[in-house]
């Protein structure tokens, strides 16, 4: 199926709008009527008429597609409005007017009968004019072959759209195929079925109209006009004050011959074409005497026999002439199934439906140098208002849900660990609960620090008078983590003496179990402190943790511990400066750091290293500090797709992606980078199979570059993602349906064309 892109909407019905339109390629204008689908019998019937008359005088139909909500008919665009627009504007027509308009009617009203329809609806709104000014039948939705019941096709057309007819009542048809009173011809208003007869008499109101300005038959009630159209004879045609042109005796005579209360007195084709009014143009005399150009053209679009007349062996004969008009067989009431639009309902396809222009129909030559100033005003009123809506967009964007982060360190969905327990029979310093050393004077918490470090500290050397044996400083450590999990005990002891001693201690200390419980207390005392003064030596810890990762990163057991601690520092850190109303970055954390995290990130890594780094990653930059820039780099983003999307373990890919998410935060090139690799396709595909924090993220993410600003070009070009966005609308989730909805408000703040996608689709 092909694009077509709508410009301006030019008109308006109860259940339709039509709109200026261009197919994609193509530099011709149509008109698209958008159409409830509940006016499905009324347009089918148009396309089952319309399709096969091809008359300068009737507007061509071209193709018609269904969506969703919507029937949409491609139509000739007429860019004269309607004959009804047009005596409204004019008041009333001349009578060289009339004639020249009313030629275009009879040529076009005499091969719409002769192809064996009857228009049923004769109306000057329904008359529509093309740009040279040729008057052309628009609407056949009421129009019937001769001789047909209309009830009995809308019924056949409703019947296949409910599968069902019990639910459609005769009363109800009845209703749908009035047409306009003012223009209905007496033996109809008294029940016989409409007929080339009474389209004639419609013919004649409208005539009489162009020349007087005014309907034939005028009530403000619908008994007083169906009783003045039975029994009363029009307004005379001639008026009493001279200021008003006069009729001419052949004009009266025509259109009185025309509004024959009795179909057997009315003129019939024949009599009409032959009328002294038309100056002989439709004359066979004029024509066989013609040598014009004109004439030439009028013999093969008026065919003169008349209807009634014809046997059925002559209208076969008519219909097999390629210059008479088509008697085709599709238009029969046994071919309702041929009649269907083509379906656009593909929600997945590539192929293009209705595109709304962002822009106006295109003007040409002196029209765009006024356009011009008021274009550029409002794109720059545009930029200003993006950049603000950009701004709100990023702060509804991130919600606190959004940010909230879990603990690195004994996080069980990561790595399980056993509890850690002391011996408090066996341990050297007393084994004060948390609160309880928080109220130690300062001379008892003191010694208690000392005593602490001192035991720390001691060298196990056999013999020596302070010797520990390594039994007991693990119990003080076991102790110390216990502790350590109340956060004014972490965060009285990450200010004192122990903190540096325990840095020391992570490469002095006798063996990796004891270290391994340093680190953990540093860890903890990191997780847990709730503020940091600028001198701790949080540099140095960090310093030590990254080279000792350097130094062992062969043993996945050692970074499993070595990792955690590291990840907490950086968080708390990320989190102190973040609280800062003047962030100076006072700790430096080394480039090595970093890089040996992200080594971490990699593929073929062990799974839990993998997850510890991510983790990191995820918490760290869900801060807004300088520490979380260092993770920026090209390869995060590729890295942590690659552990989302190839990862068994659940719980880390909800980490990678989450850790992407915030990373996209800082910087949209993050995500960009894992879209320019692994292509918006894939990436789609997660979208959409994702389970609902997945699809929270992505969406974050999808939101966050568009709002970002670079980046978002080619995005809101692409189909396919604006139809999973749409998808992702269906959501039971409302924070998804909310992200899906700033990724749609921005896909139209950048390419309106995809507001007809969006409203086609949902
Ligand atoms: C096709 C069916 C319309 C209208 C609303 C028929 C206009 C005002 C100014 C200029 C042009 C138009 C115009 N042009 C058209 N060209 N082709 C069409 C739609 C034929 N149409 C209208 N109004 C309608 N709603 C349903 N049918 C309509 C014409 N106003």
């Amino acid at each position: 199926m092909e694009n077509f892109i709508l410009y301006e909407e030019i008109g308006r019905g109860s259940r339709s709008v039509v709109y200026k339109g261009r197919r994609k390629g193509s530099i011709h204008f149509v008109a698209i009527i958008c159409s409830d689908k509940s006016k499905r019998p009324e347009l089918t019937n148009h396309v089952r008429l319309a399709h096969d008359i091809k008359h300068e005088n009737v507007v061509s139909f071209y193709e018609w597609y269904e969506t969703s909500n919507h029937l949409w008919l491609v139509v000739e665009m007429c860019t004269g409005g309607s004959l009804a627009a047009l005596i409204a504007q004019d008041e009333c027509l001349s009578e060289d007017v009339v004639r020249e308009f009313s030629i275009d009617l009879i040529k076009g009203l005499k091969y719409i009968h002769d192809s064996g329809i009857v228009v049923s609806d004769l109306t000057p709104a329904k008359i529509l004019l093309d740009g040279p000014g040729t008057l052309k039948y628009s609407n056949f939705c009421l129009a019937k072959a001769e001789g047909e019941s209309l009830e009995e096709f809308f019924s056949l057309v409703m019947a296949e759209e409910t599968g069902a007819g019990d639910c459609i009542s005769p009363q109800n048809i009845k209703n749908r195929i009035k047409g306009s009173p003012v223009y209905c011809a007496p033996e109809v208003l008294r029940g016989a079925d409409s007929s080339v007869c009474s389209d004639l008499w419609a013919l004649g109101c409208i005539l009489y109209e162009m020349f007087t300005g005014k309907p034939s038959f005028v009530s403000e009630s619908m008994t007083g006009l169906v009783d003045l159209i039975l029994n009363e004879d029009p307004p005379p045609l001639r008026q009493k004050e001279p200021a008003f042109s006069q009729p001419s005796v052949e004009f009266e005579r025509l259109v009185m011959g025309l509004l024959q209360k009795d179909p057997v007195k009315r003129l019939s084709w024949d009599l009409l074409v032959a009328q002294p009014f038309w100056r002989e143009v439709f004359s066979e005399a004029h024509i066989t005497m013609g040598k014009g150009q004109d004439d030439v053209s009028l013999i093969s679009s008026l065919h003169l026999a008349p209807l009634a007349s014809q046997t059925a062996e002559e209208s076969q004969t008519a219909s097999a002439d390629p210059a008479s008009p088509n008697l085709s067989k599709s238009f029969t009431l046994d071919n309702v199934i041929e009649f269907r639009p083509k379906s656009a309902l593909d929600i997945d396809s590539k192929e293009a439906i209705f595109l709304l222009s962002s822009r106006p129909t295109p003007r040409t030559s002196s029209r765009e140098m006024e356009d011009n100033r008021p274009a550029i005003q409002e794109s720059s009123v545009m930029v200003e208002e993006q950049s603000d809506l950009n701004t709100c967009i990023k702060s509804l964007l991130y919600t606190d849900n959004d940010l909230a982060v879990t603990p690195i360190m004994d996080n069980p969905k990561i790595l399980k660990t056993a509890p850690v327990r002391f011996d408090p029979k066996t341990l050297c310093v007393p084994a004060h609960s948390a609160e309880r050393l928080s109220c130690l004077n300062s001379e008892d918490w003191s010694q208690f620090l000392q005593q602490v470090c001192a035991v720390l500290e001691s060298v196990d050397r056999a013999g020596s008078a302070n010797a520990t044996a390594p039994r007991t400083k693990l119990n003080l450590l076991c102790y110390l983590c216990s502790v350590c999990n109340h956060s004014e005990m972490a965060t009285h002891l990450i200010h004192s003496q122990l903190f540096p001693v325990l840095v020391q201690q992570m490469r002095h200390a006798p063996n990796w179990d004891i270290r391994s419980k340093v680190m953990r207390v540093i860890g903890l005392l990191a997780s847990h402190c709730t503020e940091l003064r600028d001198d701790v030596p949080v540099t140095e810890a960090v310093a030590m943790f990254t080279e000792l990762i350097r130094e062992n990163f062969r043993s996945s057991k050692l970074k499993q511990c070595l990792i955690p601690p590291l990840g907490e520092l950086l968080y708390l850190i990320a989190t102190q400066e973040e609280k800062k109303e003047r962030p100076g970055g006072l700790w430096v954390v080394p480039a090595a750091a970093y890089t040996v995290l992200m080594r971490c990130l990699r593929e073929g890594e062990d799974l839990v290293v993998n997850h510890m780094a991510a983790k990191i990653i995820e918490n760290v930059c869900s801060r807004e500090s300088q520490y979380a820039q260092g993770f920026i780099t090209a390869e995060v983003g590729p890295a942590l797709w690659f552990l989302f999307t190839h990862s068994t373990v659940d719980a880390l890919r909800v980490s990678a992606i989450s850790a992407l998410c915030k990373i996209t935060r800082q910087s949209a090139g993050a995500f960009q980078s894992v879209i320019d690799k692994v292509g918006l396709p894939s990436i789609l595909s997660c979208l959409v199979s994702g389970i609902s924090r997945v699809q929270q993220h992505m969406l974050t993410m999808f939101a966050a570059m568009l709002a970002s600003g670079a980046h978002s070009h080619r995005l809101v070009q692409d189909r396919d993602f604006v139809m999973k966005i749409i998808r992702s609308l269906e959501s039971p989730s409302s924070v998804i349906r909310a992200k899906a909805f700033l990724v749609l408000l921005q896909v139209l703040m950048h390419n309106r064309e995809m507001l007809l996608l969006c409203c086609n689709s949902r």
